[in-house]
């Protein structure tokens, strides 16, 4: 564990930290030294793309478009009740729902290949999180945007969450640097705090700089712990990477792990009170990096149990860490899974259910082809079962037919994302394959009847959609739905404690966000 370095070490390395930052900005930028992965893997599609456009345009030949998904939505069990396209302001990213108001997080970057052009990072009105009020007795036709959380200039939102402190209603954001490098200090990056207790007139409470040189907050949760306080499980994705210059030789220039804990209990003031990563904490990585993207050092995604005392780590090639964070200030290893050798591994992000001790997980494995070494196809769900014997013991997996990569698969990138649980209900977004529902009722291993261990009982997939952000080069993402998060929320105002805890069709309403087209409001028909 490594503890927030104490006030007078961070004030006297402040200086040496400004210089340093300054001489990193004049250092060259590269998309491989600046983007995270899904980053860095849109911007390749995108030019493999405007490349096979170029050569059938030379060749006189019309220039199609990408294979695309089919123009209508498609669905089972589940019907839409709601679509807001969010002004085509493109470049959605994480969704919530909270008490009747949905949030809509955004992403972008810069392309440092193209001379650090910022066209993929929203700015001005386009950009923010988007707050849409949702009519619980007439959602279809009363979601209307009611109003912005906006974040600073050069900055996303991709994540965001909200929960109720007393009669406050609080919503908080990961914010990361967008339109700039990760080495320019002007920019700030870290968590943001807004009062919504009235959503349509949000108001900024709080912020916390997580510093330089990473790009800040990827992905948070919350959670009120045991103690009593209320705290953000957060992830600065890539803080343990090596870097030249920096006087902790890491990309954090104090040298902390990808996972912070934040106390968010006074919201107007948040408060660091540890971090964990694997370089610092474990020693080393917890596995080998695999397949296409082997990387066991990037910590990507926080998963708190219900009490707040456990936290699970998704941290890419070395699997899903659990920590005892008891004792908030002094995180300690409990135990973390293993991929097998011939997997991809990009644990990417999870869903615990406190109940059963089972944690839901979904790789974000991009890399659709096999080899002799690895298996075929994208990232899927797993389920394990995290306190049988000394390793976490998977239980089963969840794949979609399309995650599999069949040779005649059109466009689109058909991989895992973010998994929500309801229930014994896993509603995965699943990028281009849209929104699947597994059952897990049944997880249990019976090799007799494995294709029955997780199934599908319901899915929606949107329409198919161009990027609407003109001008067209921003058209970054290929025409197929990409549905980055999904939550489930109860219809009526705290109904059930705010939480659907068990599958009431009806009762629930499933929210999921398209990069291109928006907001979609789903509901379950069985
Ligand atoms: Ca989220
Ligand atoms: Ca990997
Ligand atoms: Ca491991
Ligand atoms: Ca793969």
């Amino acid at each position: 564990m490594r503890r927030f370095w104490i006030a007078a070490a961070a004030i006297a390395l402040g200086l040496a930290l400004v210089a340093v930052a300054v001489g990193a900005a004049q250092q060259t930028r590269t998309n491989r030294s600046e983007l995270l992965k899904t980053e860095r893997h849109v911007l390749k599609a995108h030019k493999q793309a405007l490349r096979a456009a170029a050569r059938r345009k030379a060749r006189g030949l019309r220039v199609a478009r990408a294979p695309s998904s089919p123009r209508d939505a498609r669905a089972l069990n589940m019907e839409v009740v709601a679509h807001n396209p969010l002004g085509d302001r493109g470049f959605n990213a994480d969704v919530w729902a909270h008490e009747g108001y949905a949030y809509i997080g955004q992403w972008g970057f810069t392309d440092w290949a193209q001379g650090s052009k910022q066209r993929f990072c929203p700015s001005g009105e386009r950009a923010g999180i988007a707050v849409v009020e949702v009519d619980a007795v007439d959602p279809a036709n009363v979601t209307h945007r009611v109003s912005t959380l906006r974040n600073p200039p050069l900055t996303s939102a991709e994540d965001v969450v909200v929960f109720s402190q007393g009669a406050r209603d609080i919503a908080v954001s990961g914010i990361q640097v967008c339109g700039g490098s990760r080495a320019n200090t002007d920019i700030f990056r870290g968590i943001m705090l807004w009062d919504v207790t009235n959503p349509a007139v949000p108001v900024e409470i709080g912020r916390l700089d997580t510093g330089c040189c990473t790009r800040g907050v990827h992905e948070l949760e919350v959670e009120q712990h045991t103690n009593g306080h209320w705290y953000a499980y957060a992830t600065v994705p890539a803080s343990e990477y090596a870097e030249e210059g920096s006087p902790s030789g890491y990309r954090d220039l104090l040298g902390r792990g990808d996972f912070r804990m934040i106390d968010i209990t006074n919201p107007s003031s948040p408060v660091e009170v540890s971090d964990w990563g694997v370089i610092h904490d474990a020693g080393g990585p917890l596995g080998p990096g695999l397949g296409c993207d082997p990387d066991p050092v990037y910590g990507h995604g926080a998963e708190p149990s219900e009490d707040g005392e456990t936290v699970f780590l998704a941290y890419w090639d070395s699997g899903f860490v659990a920590l005892d964070v008891s004792n908030p200030s002094n995180p300690t290893y409990l135990r973390d899974s293993d991929y097998e050798a011939n997997e991809d591994g990009d644990a990417h992000s999870s869903m615990y259910d406190d109940d059963r001790g089972l944690l839901f997980s979904a790789d974000e494995d991009f890399c659709k082809g096999g080899s002799k070494e690895t298996e075929r196809g994208y990232g899927y769900v797993r389920v394990w079962d995290y306190w049988a014997g000394t390793k976490p013991v998977q239980l089963s997996t969840f794949r979609t037919p399309n995650s599999m990569a069949p040779t005649a698969l059109g466009a689109g990138d058909y991989v895992s994302h973010n998994p929500w649980l309801v229930g014994t209900d896993v509603y995965v977004s699943w990028y281009s394959d849209g929104v699947r529902v597994a059952s897990s009722a049944n997880p249990d291993p019976n090799p007799a009847t494995s294709e029955e261990i997780l199934p599908e009982v319901a899915y929606f997939v949107p329409p198919a959609s161009q990027n609407p952000v003109k001008p067209s080069q921003r058209g970054v993402l290929s025409q197929t739905p990409q549905v980055w998060g999904v939550v489930v929320a109860p219809t009526a105002d705290a109904a059930n404690g705010g939480r659907c805890a068990t599958d009431q069709a009806g009762e629930c309403l499933v929210y999921l966000s398209d990069m291109n087209s928006g907001l979609w409001i789903v509901r379950r028909t069985d």
